[in-house]
């Protein structure tokens, strides 16, 4: 399948300039250089202008409540494990209110990749500051500015020691869309945080001041396997972010040698036989 094929033929209700346009153009090229069937996909999405993703693209489409975007694909995940399971949402959905979800599904590394689009913002909701808005930062709902620090994301999925850490800029769909395609292919629970411009309600952090700073870290030497190095980069203070592959490992994923989820995928099995089960699952369904 080439990329268009993936992307669904309808109106985007998105604001002109969003990010969001090319971090969907870069989920289709990813999942077209992989050669992903789309019936073998699952796109796991919760509430916010980034989730809407879930109707814009041709793939099974689990479109949930805000926060709840990692357990839903968790899962999927879980039941279905011969399917692709992305979990993509904004950094609001993921890392505030989704935030418990997505420490302990890090930490039992679940098979998945989890997607960020990172505005730090609330953009669905007119832009009050997310979890990644630093300090001070001033919207029409903190005049005075955030009074909280600011979540780092990359920072705590290194300390977890998730499999697959990357960052990336909705302003390099090339590199962006090759980073999916190497996070879905890496075993174990991945990342990819896309910083990207939201031209509506994020007057700061603009396309040109994003690519002022970034610094590829396939140039600096860096090596994604050293966790401490890995960490190091993630909290380095100071004007230069970084995109690229932060860090990668491999450890046992939360089916390997489970009791129950080893085996054939628990969503195909046949229904149990025994007769409570049976009433049971027909009163409710
Ligand atoms: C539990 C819950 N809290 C709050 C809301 C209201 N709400 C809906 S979308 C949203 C913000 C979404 O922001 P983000 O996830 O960063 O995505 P964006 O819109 O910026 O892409 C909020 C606060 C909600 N629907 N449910």
């Amino acid at each position: 399948m080439n990329r268009e094929e993936y992307l669904a033929d309808v109106e985007l209700a998105w604001c002109p300039g969003c990010g969001n346009f090319a971090i969907r153009t870069s989920l289709a090229a990813a999942l077209a250089q992989l050669g992903l069937p789309p019936h073998k996909v699952v796109l796991a999405t919760g509430i916010g202008q980034a989730a809407k993703i879930a109707h814009y693209v041709n793939l099974n489409g689990f479109n949930g409540l805000h926060g709840r975007t990692v357990a839903a694909a968790a899962g999927i995940k879980l039941a279905r494990p011969d399917l692709t399971v992305i979990a993509e949402s904004g950094d609001g959905d993921l890392y505030g209110e989704g935030g418990n979800h997505l420490l302990h599904n890090i930490r039992r590394n679940v098979d998945l990749t989890v997607i960020a689009h990172d505005n730090r913002v609330y953009g669905l909701t007119k832009g009050q500051a997310s979890p990644t808005a630093p300090r001070g930062y001033r919207t029409r709902a903190q005049p005075a500015g955030s009074p909280s620090a600011a979540l780092n994301p990359l920072a705590l999925a290194v300390a977890l020691d998730a499999p697959f850490v990357a960052q990336t800029f909705s302003g390099e769909p090339d590199r962006t869309a090759n980073l999916i395609s190497q996070a879905i292919q890496h075993r174990g629970f991945s990342l990819v945080n896309v910083l990207h411009p939201c031209p509506s309600w994020n007057r700061v952090q603009t396309f040109a001041w994003y690519k002022e700073r970034l610094v590829h870290l396939d140039e600096t030497g860096h090596d994604p396997g050293d966790q401490g190095q890995a960490f190091a980069v993630a909290t380095r203070s100071g004007e230069q972010i970084p995109v690229g592959i932060l860090y990668t490992t491999d450890r046992p994923t939360f089916a390997d040698g489970h009791p129950v989820l080893s085996g054939d995928p628990v969503g195909l099995r046949p229904l149990p036989s025994s007769d409570v089960v049976r009433s049971l699952l027909t009163t409710f369904f």
